[in-house]
């Protein structure tokens, strides 16, 4: 017999992604560079489906039907690349190498352009849902040339998540790196999302004075409405969490800094390399940040801040539905512009890339799974080349109706010094987009006047320069 996928890289994700394709009927070659995590694998789940396990590269390569389908679950980076060195001399043209590590989607583009060259397809494949995803059932973002996802695309559709109207959580994404690309500004939404949620949390603490088990209650409350996600569902489970050692919410006994793995900054990064605004991923990113400076931190521990202004009860709760409309408002522009980087990633690449299968393919299986996503997928579907999300009648009517609550919930973090970059992040690319003018005109009359870097007019077109040094008239650049 012959395996119709095989599996190399068998540490959490690798073994629980082989252990969902042998559970859905598929004979699963297995490999690992460490040979006891594959014989454990064998021993522990055997049972559960047809698995061939392999000790060398060469036997992993013999089990596999042709064309070959392989998919590489290591450390991305350099351990990638070791992979693929080891295994692109045992393949012949056709087959198939699929990336399922959460690769950099750069050095996707160029390692599908040199397998290409070998006549060998590469599939750079986003998965997220972590462990029990992988496991249960991922959300999938393959990329890699259109053909392979003939073959391909019904076992990923097998093995995915379905969303509540039971669509596969899986698409192909388009071509080279566009499916490393999308798995990418997902993370960064996510790191978005979180920070807003632990901003949500922060004022209902600090401002609304609530404990940790209240807030839990709220964000409960809040999970059956239109927040309705995964992401506030394990939010109200962490708050609720009491310490078994110290009978403290758990909460207070984590210490207060943030780590990061790397795909929030690379969304940021590639977002400024496209020019694309997205300044509430960057100021989730920042937040970790900054939360790990503990020395700095302590340093400015002595610094001034307001007079705290106790809230009555039933000023805490109107505070808090009013936390609810900010957090929802910002949630709105943190994904608006997480599309955005989708789109200017998929112009520059030339992915056309179908934004509402994004969104479609992202309401089950991964962290950011939500409710929300059916509406972003309604949006697009209603209009396909729609400009923004914000421009979307639905959306532009809720943060209509969410504005004030979001201004006053700033206003009052302002008041009582608790910082919420994500909000007011979100609230002054809001303001900034839907201004007339914007200061920017000011800007490029500095850069004229000190650089010479000329400007447009508004009732003139051409390219203009004013004679600072002189008599400041005006000449045609
Ligand atoms: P790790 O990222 O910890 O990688 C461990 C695996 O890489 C082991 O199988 C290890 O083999 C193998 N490996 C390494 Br390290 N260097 C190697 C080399 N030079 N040659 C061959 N194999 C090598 O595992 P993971 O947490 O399961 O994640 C796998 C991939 O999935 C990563 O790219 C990760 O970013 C991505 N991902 C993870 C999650 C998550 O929630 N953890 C979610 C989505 C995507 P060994 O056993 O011999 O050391």
């Amino acid at each position: 017999t012959s395996a119709q996928i095989g599996v190399t890289g068998l540490a959490v994700m690798g073994r629980n992604l082989a252990r969902n394709f042998a559970r859905n009927g598929y004979t699963v070659a297995l490999h690992n560079r460490t040979v006891s995590k594959t014989r454990e694998l064998v021993e522990n789940f055997g049972d559960e489906g047809d698995f061939i396990a392999a000790e060398t590269a060469k036997e992993f390569v013999e089990a596999l039907e042709r064309p070959r389908r392989l998919v590489i679950m290591v450390k991305a980076g350099g351990p990638t690349d070791a992979v693929i060195e080891e295994f692109a001399p045992l393949l012949e043209p056709g087959d198939m190498i699929i990336d399922g590590g959460n690769a950099h989607f750069a050095d996707t583009r160029r390692r599908e352009k040199a397998l290409r060259e070998q006549g060998i397809h590469f599939v750079g494949m986003g998965v997220s849902g972590g462990e029990e995803g992988a496991l249960h059932g991922p959300s999938i973002m393959p990329g890699g040339p259109k053909e392979s996802y003939d073959s391909l695309g019904p076992m990923l559709e097998k093995i995915s998540a379905k969303a509540a109207d039971g669509a596969p959580c899986v698409t192909h994404v388009g071509p080279d790196g566009a499916g490393h690309f999308v798995k990418m500004v997902h993370n960064g939404i996510e790191y978005a999302d979180m920070q807003l949620i632990g901003e949500a949390y922060q004022l209902l603490r600090d401002v609304a004075g609530y404990s940790p088990a209240q807030i839990a209650d709220i964000f409960r409350t809040w999970n059956t409405g239109r927040l309705d996600s995964y992401l506030i569902e394990i939010t109200a489970e962490v708050l609720a969490h009491v310490d078994a050692a110290t009978g403290k919410p758990f909460v207070d006994v984590v210490v207060d800094q943030a780590e990061q793995k790397g795909t929030g900054r690379w969304t940021v990064q590639i977002a400024l390399d496209l020019g694309v605004p997205v300044s509430g991923i960057a100021e989730a990113v920042f937040a970790r940040s900054l939360s790990g400076h503990a020395d700095l931190r302590a340093a400015s521990r002595g610094l001034a801040g307001p007079k705290p202004t106790a809230l009555s009860e039933a000023e805490a709760a109107a505070f808090a539905d009013r936390v609810e409309q900010a957090l929802y408002a910002s949630k709105i522009v943190s994904y608006t512009q997480g599309f955005h980087e989708i789109q200017a990633g998929s112009d520059e690449y030339d992915w056309d890339i179908d934004l509402g299968a994004v969104s479609s393919i992202w309401r089950g299986g991964c962290i950011i799974r939500a409710a929300f996503l059916d509406r972003i997928r309604a949006a697009y579907d209603a209009r396909a080349d729609l400009p923004s999300l914000l421009s979307d009648e639905t959306f532009a009517r809720e943060i209509a109706e969410a504005q004030d609550d979001w201004r006053e919930v700033i206003i009052a973090a302002t008041r009582e010094g608790v910082a919420v970059p994500g909000f007011s992040a979100a609230l002054a690319y809001y303001d900034a987009l839907r201004a007339e003018r914007l200061p920017a005109a000011l800007t490029q009359g500095q850069r004229d006047f000190f650089g010479a870097h000329t400007y447009r007019r508004v009732d003139r077109e051409g390219a203009f320069h004013t004679l600072w040094g002189g008599d400041r008239s005006e000449v045609t650049a």
